[in-house]
């Protein structure tokens, strides 16, 4: 496979990327945290989706030194921000499900965080909700070490699997990402509406706070503010970004 081999050399020569895409408080349109995104570089300018390239990483063992880098640089870079006058930033990272698997996982992200004077409030891990159906004694557990260690836990692309009601309750998670495909059709259609509206509030009556993805109209962001959903992700703030842009912004807005 050459994709797969091409990856092996990407990880060996460290030569992936992060692009940070931020995440809005939809009252007052500033910048909170962001959501770190891996991007792989291609000799032609172009670049991989990680859509595209994880599934491989999956299967192959590589996404442990790549959710590693990923995991670290992340931590870096937000603890880069918060010195330059951001002290409350937080950076959202994705991990993979076969990183939950991993022993120590949790011991080691903290153990990093503390090496970078940054405490665990700094940090969001978003697990997909595929994932958290998957073994759910595990699942359970890593969620429960996170939240042990102060570090929040998002269920990312939520509404896309088939989680219970009853096993969101059961699972101590502080944020629901609203996964974007919900926000097709709105706010024109009212089943769409309702559909986004009765997440927002069943999140928000579990005391689990809400995460809009994909806002790309202000009608959107408007919506959502209406129906209360503290915080929003989308095209119409902001695309992913370089570091040094996300910067730009934040001192912007400053
Ligand atoms: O940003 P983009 O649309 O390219 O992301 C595509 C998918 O890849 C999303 O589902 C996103 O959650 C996932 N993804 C992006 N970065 C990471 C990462 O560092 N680790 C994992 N496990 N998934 C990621
Ligand atoms: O699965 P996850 O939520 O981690 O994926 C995030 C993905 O969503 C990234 O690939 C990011 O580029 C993409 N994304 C972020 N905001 C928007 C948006 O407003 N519209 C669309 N179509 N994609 C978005
Ligand atoms: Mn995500
Ligand atoms: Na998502």
């Amino acid at each position: 496979l050459q994709l797969e081999s091409r990856l092996y050399q990407t990880v060996d020569a460290r030569a992936f990327e992060i692009a940070l895409q931020p995440i809005i408080d939809l009252k007052d349109d500033h910048i909170v945290g962001a959501e770190a995104l891996l991007r792989w570089p291609q000799a032609d300018g172009s670049y991989i989706s990680p859509a595209e390239f994880i599934p491989i990483a999956e299967e192959t063992g590589l996404i442990i030194p790549i959710g590693d880098w990923v995991m670290e640089e992340s931590l870096k870079a937000v603890q880069r921000l918060r010195s330059q006058g951001f002290p409350d930033l937080q950076v959202a990272v994705n991990l993979a499900i076969a990183q939950l698997w991993q022993t120590h996982l949790v011991e080691r992200i903290v153990s990093l965080m503390r090496s970078l004077d940054l405490p665990a409030s700094a940090l969001k891990v978003e697990l997909t909700e595929g994932s958290l159906m998957n073994d759910i004694e595990r699942m359970e557990e890593v969620v429960r070490e996170f939240r042990d260690a102060g570090i929040e836990v998002a269920i990312d692309d939520f509404g896309t699997g088939y989680s219970s009601l009853a096993r969101l309750k059961s699972l101590p998670i502080t944020t629901l990402k609203i996964d974007r495909s919900f926000l097709n059709g709105v706010p024109e259609e009212e089943n769409a509406v309702s559909v986004v509206n009765t997440i927002a509030h069943m999140a928000y009556n579990l005391g689990i706070q809400s995460i809009a993805e994909g806002i790309e109209t202000e009608a959107q962001w408007q919506i959502l503010q209406e129906m209360g959903c503290p915080l929003g992700q989308g095209f119409y703030f902001a695309r992913p970004m370089p570091e040094k842009e996300l910067l730009a912004l934040l001192l912007m807005q400053a």
